[in-house]
């Protein structure tokens, strides 16, 4: 049996997953989850949600499910291989700050206002988010003075991160921001990317002709 049973879809935040599970070359089995066939019965005792990307990581001290995607890339990157793309004392702060940021302001801000949600003045003051012309600047702000999440150096942070610029530009939901084009031309260089990607695209091809 494979390490981790990974449950996703092509079209889905599990390509965050895929990518991070071969930055750090886990062995993993896939099990594609069709969005319009009831979710198998592994997946829901993994994950009650039913969302993907889920994964399950089978150890010798026991099976252990994982969801969410920046979660799953931060406890990739802390328990296998080296740990060489978890932060080092020095990047912790920025690693964890710019994580969380994305799966929460971030996340919020673009769902927002793709559902057509823009909070009042007033309302800013409870959203999390703010708003989204804050979080796009402050996040806009961070790599135009940084290269990754943690400065000079790729951490499995950037995974997460990346993923929601490198969606955010090709779905428009990001502007078209300089410092993001060059974050997301930094990303695509990583071999990782590139072959979890030709997964899941190659697994898109075949759905749309079958
Ligand atoms: N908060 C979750 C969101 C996961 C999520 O919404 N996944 C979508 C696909 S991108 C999904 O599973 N949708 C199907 C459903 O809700 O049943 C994460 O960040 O991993």
């Amino acid at each position: 049996m494979a390490d981790y049973t990974f449950f996703t879809n092509p079209m889905s935040r599990g390509q965050i997953a895929r990518w991070a599970l071969h930055e750090v070359g886990a062995d993993y089995a896939t099990v594609i989850v069709a969005y319009d066939q009831p979710r198998p019965p592994a997946l829901l005792a993994a994950n009650a949600m039913g969302k993907l990307p889920t994964l399950i990581h089978h150890t010798a001290g026991g099976d252990y499910p994982l969801a969410e995607g920046a979660a799953i890339c931060a406890y990739l990157a802390q328990t296998e291989g080296d740990g060489a793309l978890a932060p080092t004392a020095q990047e912790r702060a920025a690693y964890y700050r710019w994580l969380f940021f994305a799966a929460g302001p971030v996340e919020q801000a673009i769902t927002a206002r793709s559902m057509g949600f823009e909070p009042t003045e007033r309302q800013q003051m409870s959203a999390g988010f703010g708003s989204y012309d804050r979080v796009v600047d402050c996040l806009a702000g961070h790599f135009a003075a940084s290269d990754f999440v943690c400065g000079a150096r790729f951490t499995m942070a950037d995974v997460y991160v990346g993923s929601q610029v490198l969606w955010g530009l090709a779905f428009g939901t990001l502007p078209d921001h300089p410092a993001f084009a060059a974050y997301a031309a930094r990303l695509v260089e990583r071999p990782a990317y590139a072959a979890a990607k030709a997964i899941d695209d190659s697994l898109i091809r075949e759905s749309a002709t079958t």
